[in-house]
């Protein structure tokens, strides 16, 4: 159990919720969300110094650095995992340990820019190919064997759409209560 403030900290919109249902008229906030999260990345670390890119966003978590080099290490797999439902009957998907990941010496050694031009890059393929998506194509799954859970492209859309917003806002309330302008 941890307190109601470290929730608070670490997940400022609240935690994931799956809806209960594909509404297809969510379809175009789940593109807009991760066509915008690139730039809403380049507004969130402007004049923030080499110091201040090191300070955790609560207490034993990421710093500003290693949340934007995972958001990008997230999202190139889960662009694959949705490219493998599209193209593959129910494929199981690879899960991977994301905290080792933040470990590795790319995430260390490049800078912020480096991934938030990947972001940039790959969030306008992804939206492109959400934007062509019959309305079938939402509908298709792939597995995660680790949580046991089977995902829907819609689900998977709406997952990565709240999670570019659950690490931007964990930057920005950061920002907030440092008073960092
Ligand atoms: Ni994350």
């Amino acid at each position: 159990m941890i307190a109601d403030n470290e929730e608070q900290l670490a997940y400022p919109i609240g935690r994931y919720e799956v809806p209960e249902k594909h509404m297809p008229e969510m379809q175009q906030d789940w593109i807009d969300a991760i066509e915008a999260l690139p730039t809403w990345l380049d507004h969130i670390i402007e004049n923030l110094d080499a110091q201040q890119l090191e300070v955790p966003y609560r207490t034993g978590g990421w710093n500003t650095r290693q949340v934007i080099h995972h958001i990008a290490d997230s999202h190139m797999n889960g662009y694959i995992r949705m490219k493998l439902a599209l193209t593959e009957d129910k494929p199981v998907i690879k899960p991977y340990d994301e905290k080792r990941w933040t470990m590795l010496k790319d995430v260390e050694v490049e800078p912020v820019n480096v991934s938030i031009t990947l972001i940039h890059a790959l969030h306008k393929r992804w939206g492109t190919l959400l934007r062509n998506l019959e309305p079938a194509d939402w509908e298709r799954t792939y597995y995660h064997p680790e949580d046991d859970r089977t995902s829907h492209i819609w689900m998977s859309a709406d997952t990565y759409a709240w999670h570019g917003r659950h690490h931007f806002e964990q930057i920005r309330s950061l920002r907030e209560r440092m008073g960092w302008n």
